[in-house]
């Protein structure tokens, strides 16, 4: 028995495309149709047999999509408000985020600053992209439980536009809001 490279006879560089296609099945079409291009041009078409592999070979490149998101929880101010100077200051009182709809830029890093008002603890987490809570792409107040009186911060670097949901992890039933994200101005 011989070895299975042994089998095939060695081609010359200029016979390698034609070959390519007599092997392939599912190309079968392609490769009579690109033939008799050939044969009926010139010599010097060969590369002809060439794009037409690649063009079934090419894909789109993937973009990141904005999943949908859960409903917040907590009815949205009526008006959107406005980061000023990329940064939208949050307040927590009486177990309700104030303001709690807001409306930034896409393509500009947001600063999130919550202050803890309240008499118990509380944070505030974005679900991300996959709009799904407790995910890696989530991003949450620095630190994680803001104690009475305590503020923190995390930073929002939306990729895509869209609604983005946001809750507090210690009372997910009653506290919410939404980040609107415009491929505009805000
Ligand atoms: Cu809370």
């Amino acid at each position: 028995m011989s070895p299975t490279g042994a089998s095939r006879p060695r081609l010359s560089p200029g016979r390698n495309i034609v070959v390519k296609f007599g092997r392939s099945a599912a190309l079968g079409t392609a490769a009579v149709v690109a033939v008799l291009l050939v044969a009926c041009g010139s010599d010097d078409k060969k590369d002809t047999l060439s794009t037409v592999t690649v063009a079934q070979d090419t894909a789109p490149a993937p973009t990141p999509q904005l999943q949908r998101q859960a409903t917040p929880t907590q009815e949205l101010d009526a008006a959107a408000s406005q980061p000023e100077n990329r940064v939208i200051s949050i307040g927590i009182s009486d177990v309700k985020f104030s303001p709690n709809r807001w409306s930034v830029a896409l393509e500009e890093p947001i600063t999130i600053r919550v202050t803890n008002n309240d008499s118990q603890q509380h944070n505030l987490r974005i679900a991300g992209l996959d709009g799904v809570f407790e995910t890696q792409d989530d991003a949450i107040t620095d630190p994680e439980a803001l104690q009475p009186g305590e503020s923190g911060e995390l930073t929002f670097a939306p990729q895509v536009s869209g609604n983005y949901t946001f809750r507090c992890d210690f009372h997910p039933a009653s506290m919410g809001g939404q980040i609107e994200v415009n491929a505009g101005s805000p």
